[in-house]
């Protein structure tokens, strides 16, 4: 039986439809959970809302905008400081949170007024800052605020500004996947086009779908500039708002995250006639196949033989230390969707690791396609997990380390099973050479931390015995 009700999912039975196993011998492409549905209703979710998938996932990213939250200050507070994505001129994005603070009254009379007087309050406070997203939450979006004119209002009023509206409170959709795609297509059809960069090199790409976790887009940045390719637009890692702007005169669009990014590129394919080109930015097998397929396309060829034989040299006799002590162990990934088949293999291949469940958030039916494809047999694919299902995998397949989020994560340490953090990193960054280094660093430092054996010795047993033998 390819599809597995578990035993905990006895009163919600639906939850089948949702869990895979592959077994030997069937055709995988007749088993698919089902994926990108409402949760059902008993179950738990780990999901996010539609807000926070275009907030803190995309827009928040962003190093010179204003973030102005038209709602309620916990829609603005509970996306702020979740996420690790530094910027190179001090992280403002991640020092500042700006809300209109919706009230009772508010929702009762309209709150445009309040969200004008808060756009105008924030540029007053910040001079050097002309740029922002406005983006509207349940509350907001229910009473029907016009947020596109009262944005259009600021910017006659202040010529030097421009402001882009996100429309995606979070019941817009099931999950935080929502989000992506409203910011995606409103950012392409509203903003793309609208500045000219400067071009520098002969080759030029947008890099798509990479978020600066821990420093992962100035990593490969150093790969880009010796390759002396230019990077037009970095949607979002990073990046700048008049940047993304320009994204229409690059040659390329390279997408890491496909599942976060891929409607722009598709549009930028479909509006400018950008060809897009999917790489997986984790591993070091992924990473010298996408440098190699970006170096094609540009018939650089050789620049990216002698940076990929370098960095090689440079990193692989330490990834190996690693491999030498990891292989063999079973790892579980539990994350949003797209880290599930960006990982897998590259684990497997790279570290000797063997990835025995995974369990996606939000991911779509092609995610699924992709992981179940790349994944191994004996292995669980799970849509939309909940807690008690977390517990009974845990049971059923015994990971040595569990890669997910905080939350999770601070769950199976009390089972004192190791987690790596696989959202925001422990210690990143994760992407390129060096950053597998990292990552295979800090699951060797999870698996072999002497607090986990400590935590699993139960001290009333020698205490007891020790009183016994003073009494004595
Ligand atoms: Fe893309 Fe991401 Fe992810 Fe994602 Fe996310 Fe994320 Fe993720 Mo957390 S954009 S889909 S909505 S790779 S925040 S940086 S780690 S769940 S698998």
């Amino acid at each position: 039986m390819p599809m597995v009700l578990l035993k905990c999912d006895k009163d919600i039975p639906e939850r089948e439809k949702h869990i895979y196993l592959k077994v030997d011998g069937e055709d995988s492409r007749d088993f698919l959970p089902v994926s990108n549905a409402a949760t059902l209703p008993g179950t738990l979710s780990e999901r996010g809302c539609a807000f926070c998938g275009a907030k803190l996932v995309i827009g928040g990213v962003l190093k010179d905008t204003i973030q102005m939250i038209h709602g309620p200050v916990g829609c603005a507070y509970d996306t702020w400081h979740t996420k690790r994505y530094p910027t190179d001129n001090g992280h403002f994005n991640m020092k500042y949170v700006w809300s209109t603070d919706m009230k009772e009254s508010h929702i009762v009379f309209g709150g445009e007024k309040r969200l004008e007087k808060s756009i105008n309050e924030a540029f007053d406070e910040m001079p050097d800052i002309k740029r922002m997203f406005v983006y509207t939450t349940c509350p907001t979006a229910l009473i029907g605020d016009d947020v596109k004119a009262v944005a259009k209002k600021v910017m006659s009023e202040r010529p030097d500004v421009d402001i882009f509206t996100c429309e995606c409170p979070g019941f817009a959709g099931v999950s935080q996947s929502k989000g992506h795609h409203v910011l995606n297509i409103g950012w392409i059809n509203e903003k793309v086009g609208t500045v000219e960069p400067v071009i520098t090199s002969k080759y030029t790409m947008n890099f798509i779908g990479d978020f600066n976790i821990q420093g992962d887009t100035q990593l490969l940045n150093q790969y880009w500039e010796k390759l002396g390719i230019q990077v037009i637009a970095h949607f979002t890692g990073n990046g700048t708002y008049d940047d993304l702007r320009a994204m229409h005169r690059a040659q390329l669009s390279v997408v890491n995250c496909a599942r976060s990014s891929g409607y722009i590129a598709n549009e930028l394919k479909k509006q400018y006639g950008i060809p897009r080109l999917d790489i997986d930015s984790w591993g070091f097998n992924y990473m010298a196949e996408a440098i190699r397929k970006i170096c094609a396309f540009f018939g650089i060829e050789d620049r990216g033989e002698a940076l990929i034989a370098d960095e090689y040299t440079k990193w692989k006799p330490k990834l190996d230390w690693y491999k030498e002590r990891l292989k063999g162990t079973k790892m579980a990934i539990w994350t949003g969707g797209p880290r599930l088949w960006h990982w897998t293999k590259s684990v497997e291949d790279d570290l000797g690791v063997q990835v025995v469940a995974m369990s996606s958030k939000f991911g779509h039916q092609e995610d699924f396609e992709k992981v179940i494809a790349r994944g191994k047999q004996g292995t669980y694919y799970i849509d939309d997990g909940n807690e008690l299902e977390f517990f009974e995998i845990i049971e059923l397949v015994k990971p040595d380390i569990i890669f997910t989020g905080p939350r999770v994560g601070e769950l199976v340490k009390k089972l004192h099973i190791p987690y790596v953090n696989g959202h925001g990193y422990h210690n990143g960054p994760y992407m390129g050479f060096e950053g597998f280094v990292n990552l295979a660093r800090d699951t060797y430092n999870a698996m072999y931390n002497p607090l986990l054996k400590l935590a699993a010795t139960d001290i009333r047993g020698p205490v007891s015995t020790r009183f016994l033998e003073a009494a004595e």
